[in-house]
């Protein structure tokens, strides 16, 4: 049988830059695309022996894929959750706050719930207390972000969350490195919290 391990999980929709900032925060170096649909499995990288970091492929729409695969990859992500909930210390929602507004207001005028929300969601089903950051804001105005950050937090009741939610939101660039220091202290701190700090060292800015 595997050995005991707890986990550090990075999700999002395809491109939002998980695999990147697994690559900045950690000493492991995933598949990094240009394209939607880099990561194509759930991936555990140890960074010790009781220690996991995970990338998980992107959740939703990928052009070049069949509707099958992004069901498949789906029920993949929701399996591994259920079934690993109880040693997940530190999760991050990955979001591309780029594309945030275009998508979001396109799809909760038809009445659907956007999928960064819908995730959000499940994770807090699954008693995971998710660090949401806004990704790539290198690419956008500070108005823009500000704007897809409300809009965020509007469409998930900000208001009712507990106050170690609400202060889980931040924005980051993976690729200027922008408030990762931030993003590091965040996931240290749970995994302090759950009782787990002696991993806290392999969360470190390395590139
Ligand atoms: N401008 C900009 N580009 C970024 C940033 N973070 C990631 N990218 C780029 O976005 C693309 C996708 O990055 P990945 O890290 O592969 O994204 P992913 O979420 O792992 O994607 P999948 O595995 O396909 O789900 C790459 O071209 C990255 O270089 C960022 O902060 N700013
Ligand atoms: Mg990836």
């Amino acid at each position: 049988m595997e050995a005991f391990a707890w986990l550090l999980i990075f999700v999002g929709r395809p491109n939002a830059g998980k695999s990147s900032l697994i690559g900045k925060l950690t000493a492991v170096n995933p598949t990094i695309g240009k394209k939607p649909g880099s990561t194509r499995r759930i991936n555990e990288y140890n960074l010790s022996k009781k220690f996991k970091v995970v990338d998980v492929p992107g959740w939703g729409k990928v052009h070049s894929r069949t509707k099958e695969f992004e069901e498949r990859v789906k029920q993949e992500i929701v399996d591994y959750f259920e079934e690993n909930s109880f040693r997940i210390p530190a999760c991050v929602l990955v979001i591309d706050a780029k594309s945030l507004i275009d998508v979001s207001k396109r799809l909760s005028k038809k009445g659907i719930i956007p999928i960064d929300q819908e995730l959000y969601q499940f994770l807090l089903s699954n008693k995971i207390k998710p660090i949401v950051v806004l990704n790539k804001i290198d690419k956008i105005y500070k108005h823009e972000a500000d704007q897809a950050m409300e809009y965020f937090k509007d469409s998930v009741n900000f208001n009712r969350l507990s106050k170690q939610l609400q202060e889980s939101f931040l924005f980051v660039s993976a690729k200027r490195g922008t408030n990762l220091d931030s993003l590091r202290d965040l996931i240290r701190q749970r995994l302090r919290d759950g009782g787990v700090e002696e991993f806290e060292r392999y969360i470190k800015l390395s590139k």
